[in-house]
């Protein structure tokens, strides 16, 4: 059996919730444009692009604008939604978070991020965590989104580690796709029920030690 040299940290439902705050800003801008959608909605938005999250709202709206236009009202929510950011405080890191990287970081284990956010060394930052990640690679750095394996592929080069010595910790069906596209362990967080392409899943961090890598 390889041994584990790195895990690759999902942001947003994996370190900290900030799916709340995006829904916030999205359903601004749903508002502002004449309908509204719901939180179930929000759902099928996680871990997708800026875009392509716009493109699904505005089909839910049946809206139609042009690419400039998309442009500035993706713009117009993303400060909406870093407004929101800019208020976050490490109380909201997830239960077990830090005590799990901690150990990681203890046993000599590598830590990267992989996000699909352009937002995350910021959010990272206003939780204080930014120290723990020896690499982080998100939407500034990817051409291809999850289910892609491209965002899990860079972070296990980034650390110097193969994808088969590589754990990947994602609360999206995506995210678990591309973890498993790329040829590494997959480790849900979140429901059994949905992450079922996951190695195995947990409720949360509490629950995880490095003996389960
Ligand atoms: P931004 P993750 C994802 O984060 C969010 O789940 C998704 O809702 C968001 O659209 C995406 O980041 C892009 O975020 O607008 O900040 O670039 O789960 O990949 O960490
Ligand atoms: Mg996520």
């Amino acid at each position: 059996m390889t041994q584990i040299k790195a895990c690759l940290f999902d942001l947003d439902g994996v370190i900290v919730d900030t799916a709340v705050y995006h829904f916030q800003a999205w359903r601004r801008l749903a508002n502002e444009l004449g309908f509204d959608f719901t939180e179930h909605q929000n759902e099928q938005l996680k871990g997708i692009s800026r875009m392509e999250s716009l493109e699904l709202i505005l089909g839910w709206g049946g809206v139609q604008l042009s690419e400039a236009e998309k442009l500035a009202w993706a713009t117009k929510k993303n400060e909406w939604y870093l407004a929101l950011v800019m208020q976050m405080t490490p109380n909201e890191i997830l239960p077990g978070v830090q005590a799990f990287l901690t150990t990681l970081r203890d046993n000599g284990i590598k830590i990267a991020l992989g996000s699909a956010s352009k937002n995350s060394k910021l959010i990272l930052e206003r939780i204080e965590m930014l120290s723990f990640f020896d690499a982080i690679i998100d939407g500034n750095n990817i051409t291809k989104g999850k289910p892609d394996p491209q965002v899990f592929l860079m972070g296990a080069e980034a650390v110097g580690c193969t994808p088969a010595e590589c754990v990947v910790f994602e609360d999206a069906v995506a995210g678990i796709q591309a973890a498993k596209a790329g040829g590494m362990k997959a480790i849900g967080v979140g429901s059994a029920d949905v992450l079922t392409q996951a190695d195995f899943v947990i409720a949360s961090f509490e629950e995880m030690s490095v003996e389960k890598l």
